[in-house]
């Protein structure tokens, strides 16, 4: 029997691929170049598997050019640059990566929140540039985390682990709001309450984005959001670029409509509004929340267990379109 071939899109762990190559005949991509839609299609010819990250775009158009995928394994807990109908539409497993990258984002969530709140990129800044000389009462003076109210918008795992650390570590008062209101022992063990969407951007001192990038979640956070937030508080968004208009949040921060955001994805990315990059008060950093080592680690794993449960017969531990199993062969 011929051994399944995949193509690994992006440079990963070598221990991962070596991994793979025990069981598939492996095209990799070590140095790492970004496919343009073309080239991906190409590389893909021939191919049962891939091994994706965000940056790859699986939709009809590849889909109908390479009949031979059986299945398609994101680096990622977050999949929208899957057409998951279009997958589901061709039998095509689609898989993701949650829960293990769950709480080192949730940490990396809340230290974006604090650096923000906190004024530390622009101090860190101000201080290289040599112009730190001497203290002053009220030099770079921002706005408290313990004791404010954490507002958070999407509740799902990544919601739920910085609304913990929230109320339990920093005696926030904590308000959420998601499409689905979580069971009341889920918002008792988190210490969050429900509101509706007006409350939460009335009330939040510090509103954090966590909701999956969806076409109805497009701009959820645009101009009239943003005025009708507190002129103290500040905006983390650590879910996808495009849930808020960064033009809009850009325009916000200038004229001080909110204090300041701290943003870990950009619409457009790794571009940003070059607007972003002329207001002081806002913290940037390139998609990282998820980037410790041991996570990164164990987000290669599970995509690679994805990948060889799903072509040698076993059952994919995290599918997102499991109607689709058994897989055709
Ligand atoms: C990834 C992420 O680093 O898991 C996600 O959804 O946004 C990040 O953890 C990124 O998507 C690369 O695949």
């Amino acid at each position: 029997m011929t051994r399944p071939a995949i193509l690994v899109a992006r440079a990963v762990f070598p221990e991962v691929v070596s991994r793979l190559r025990q069981h598939f005949d492996v095209e990799d991509n070590p140095t790492d170049t970004i496919f343009t839609p073309a080239q991906l299609i190409q590389r893909l010819q021939g191919k049962q598997g891939a091994f994706t990250t965000g940056s790859e775009r699986i939709g009809a158009e590849l889909l109908a050019a390479c009949p031979q995928l059986r299945v398609v394994s994101n680096m990622a807990v977050g999949y929208n640059n899957f057409d998951v109908e279009a997958l589901t539409s061709r039998g095509v497993l689609a898989t993701n990566t949650p829960d293990v990258l769950t709480e080192t984002t949730a940490d990396f969530g809340f230290a974006l929140m604090m650096a923000t709140a906190r004024r530390m990129a622009e101090s860190e800044q101000y201080l290289r540039r040599g112009e730190w000389t001497k203290w002053a009462y009220d030099m770079f003076t921002g706005s408290d985390i313990h004791g404010s109210t954490l507002g958070i918008l999407g509740m799902g795992r990544i919601g739920q682990g910085i609304a913990r650390r929230g109320a339990l570590g920093f005696g926030m008062r904590v308000i959420y709001h998601n499409r689905s209101r979580l069971p009341a022992e889920t918002e008792a063990a988190v210490g969050a309450r429900y509101v509706d969407k007006a409350t939460l951007l009335a009330q939040a001192d510090h509103l954090v984005l966590v909701l999956p990038y969806t076409a109805e979640n497009h701009h959820v956070i645009g101009a009239v959001e943003l005025a009708a937030m507190k002129p103290t508080a500040t905006l983390t968004n650590i879910a996808r670029g495009g849930i808020v208009d960064d033009a809009a949040l850009a325009q916000a921060l200038r004229d001080r409509r909110i204090a300041a955001a701290g943003l870990d994805v950009f619409e457009g990315e790794p571009a940003l509004n070059p607007a972003l990059l002329t207001v002081p008060n806002v913290v940037l950093t390139p998609h990282i929340a998820s980037a410790s080592i041991a996570t990164r680690r164990a987000m290669a794993d599970l995509a690679a267990d994805n990948l060889i449960a799903a072509l040698t017969g076993g059952v994919p531990p995290t599918p997102i379109n499991p109607a689709v199993l058994p897989l055709r062969t």
